[in-house]
């Protein structure tokens, strides 16, 4: 048996398969259910004992070698398929389309990152709104043409509540509201958020849009502390040098009340039609809080003053990218999006 099975280890030795289809007859015929290996087991039950202690090596050995003669041609025979089967493990990776920003959320995320850096925090609230946090405590008279069905978008009218209609928020003032009445000043915070008009959708006008608007309210706080942080906000979102100017304006939540306009980020002063030809473009309103507003939210306006201010992210988006209509900021069609900074979430 021994002889036998030295043959056999000969045999195997010897053995060079050409391709993977003879490397499978050669295991079927030595290593298989009825192969010889299993053959050569079944014999050395027969054996003697003093023969076991020889043979068991022996044949360990042979079912050794059959097994690291297929594992070594395998191996062989596996990279050569993959060879040729035309992948290239070692090329880089097929690239992954990560998509891009939104233009609105690029600038809100630039306003958001700019206040933060002078101490505002962001604040957040309800789409849906009562009278009370939309248009009472911010001072509008009952006959104030915004509570008209013409510009805001009623849910419901007549609730019986002493908060009074129900409506989509217009401006997201309501949360300043709110954030007055639930705290303490000092208040130092900007509000994010998305805000609904009932108005014809166009090219210079949609009935939602996005707006960050902005309340610092404290002892002491004066116009200049505003003219000073707006000034900061532009030199930050549009560049050093650019020049600010206020206009006097008018709001039912601030007194003094004033528009702001920053030099023409198209002609830079120049005069174009961005412009109209005036050099200027408007981009924000603001104003000290009016005294009745702070009353209405419990804030001692004997002891605290305070300013806010208002912008449409929209308008900024479109002067500072150039986009010139506002239809496309909704449309979300890829080759537009796509001209925007990609990059990870
Ligand atoms: C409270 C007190 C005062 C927020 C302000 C503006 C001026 C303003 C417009 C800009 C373009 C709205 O999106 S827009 O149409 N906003 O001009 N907003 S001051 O004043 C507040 C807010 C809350 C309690």
């Amino acid at each position: 048996m021994q002889s036998k099975i030295e043959g056999y280890i000969s045999e195997i030795n010897a053995f060079t398969p050409a391709n993977a289809e003879e490397l499978e007859q050669f295991r079927i015929k030595f290593l298989g259910r009825k192969g010889i290996v299993g053959e050569m087991f079944e014999e050395f039950k027969q054996v003697t004992p003093e023969e076991k202690r020889v043979l068991g090596k022996v044949l360990n050995v042979f079912k050794q070698t059959a097994e690291a003669k297929v594992n070594e041609f395998k191996e062989q025979f596996e990279n050569h398929q993959q060879q040729h089967s035309g992948i290239d493990l070692t090329l880089p990776g097929e690239p992954i389309n990560i998509g891009s920003r939104h233009p609105l959320s690029l600038v809100r995320k630039e306003i958001v990152e700019i206040f933060s850096r002078i101490g505002f925090n962001v604040a957040e609230g309800p789409e849906i709104e009562d009278d009370w946090h939309n248009f009472s405590a911010l001072n509008f008279p009952q006959d104030h043409p915004a509570r008209d069905m013409q510009d805001t978008f009623f849910i419901q009218k007549d609730t019986g509540s002493d908060k009074g209609d129900i409506a989509l928020r217009t401006h997201t003032s309501s949360v300043q509201v709110r954030m007055m009445e639930a705290g303490k000043p000092p208040f130092r915070a900007i509000m994010p958020g998305r805000v609904f008009r009932n108005e014809a959708i166009s090219a210079r006008a949609h009935c939602i849009f996005h707006q960050v608007e902005g309340l610092y309210i404290d002892e002491n706080v004066s116009f200049a502390d505003l003219k000073q942080t707006l000034y900061y906000f532009v030199q930050e979102l549009l560049g050093k040098g650019t020049e600010v100017r206020f206009r006097p304006s008018f709001f039912p939540f601030t007194e003094p009340s004033a528009e702001m306009d920053v030099t023409c980020l198209i002609c830079g002063g120049e005069g174009c039609n961005v412009c109209k030809y005036t050099g200027w473009v408007e981009i924000l309103g603001c104003g000290m809080v009016d005294p009745n507003v702070l009353d209405n939210c419990n804030i001692d306006s004997k002891k605290y003053t305070g300013f806010a201010f208002g912008m449409g992210i929209e308008r900024i988006t479109m002067l500072k990218y150039q986009v010139k209509d506002l239809r496309l900021f909704f449309e979300n069609d890829v080759r537009f999006l796509k001209q925007f900074q990609s990059e990870i979430i």
